[in-house]
């Protein structure tokens, strides 16, 4: 059985929904992040930088989010075309654009502490809302053009991750959902079982679209 190492709604929450829509049983193991059980010399092992999520499959331990989302999609050919087809190209652009583009704002956002600072002046604040405003609008033109998935037609585990990001910015002062095309297809992700079953699970309130 897998192993899931998580923190609520945190980068974590794409992999434990894939999974739950891959229909594998999984070993969640929370972390307090209020009491930084994430830096405890026992999960440092698994992740020297003390992150989540971490996977567990057997011999195999695996962090970053993109990964272990590739890593699940290819070991059980499902929610992601199959490498050679001619879509997988298109799928693992949307993944890498992802993570490239929107993870590492949010990281800023979340934790100014990475930049050595308390709280951001507002300047930096409002650069780093609109940077990822732009990145929202790239997809948000994607998507109108081709959608309502990343796929166009065909749902699959890139929007899984983009809702995911989509859900960090719900307090931010513009949200993802201010842009129709991305409205709409986190309307379709959080319609899935999928959603609430992850909601009920991790104990999540906020942004649930149901
Ligand atoms: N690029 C990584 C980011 C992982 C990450 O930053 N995780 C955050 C939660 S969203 C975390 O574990 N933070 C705890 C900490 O930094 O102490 C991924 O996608 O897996």
């Amino acid at each position: 059985m897998y192993k899931l190492f998580y923190a609520p709604g945190t980068a974590s929450m794409v992999i434990h929904q894939l999974l739950i829509e891959l229909n594998q049983p999984v070993e969640l193991i929370l972390l307090d992040f209020a009491t930084n059980q994430q830096k405890s010399a026992e999960f440092l092992r698994l992740n020297q930088q003390g992150r989540v999520p971490v996977l567990v499959d057997g011999a195999v331990t695996l962090y970053e989010s993109a990964a272990i989302l590739l890593y699940l999609t290819e070991k059980h050919q499902q929610l992601a075309p199959l490498p050679g087809s001619s879509d997988r190209g298109l799928f693992l652009q949307h993944i890498m654009f992802l993570t490239n583009n929107l993870a590492p704002q949010f990281r800023l956002w979340f934790y100014p502490a990475d930049l050595g600072i308390e709280q951001y002046p507002a300047e930096l604040r409002q650069q780093l809302q609109q940077n990822i405003s732009a990145v929202w609008q790239q997809l948000d033109d994607q998507l109108s053009q081709r959608g309502p998935y990343l796929l166009g037609d065909t749902f699959s585990a890139a929007d899984l991750m983009l809702t995911m990001y989509m859900r960090w910015s719900r307090n931010m002062p513009k949200t993802a959902l201010a842009w129709p095309a991305l409205q709409r297809l986190a309307d379709l992700v959080r319609s899935r079982p999928s959603w609430r079953q992850l909601y009920k699970q991790e104990q999540l309130t906020e942004w649930a679209g149901f």
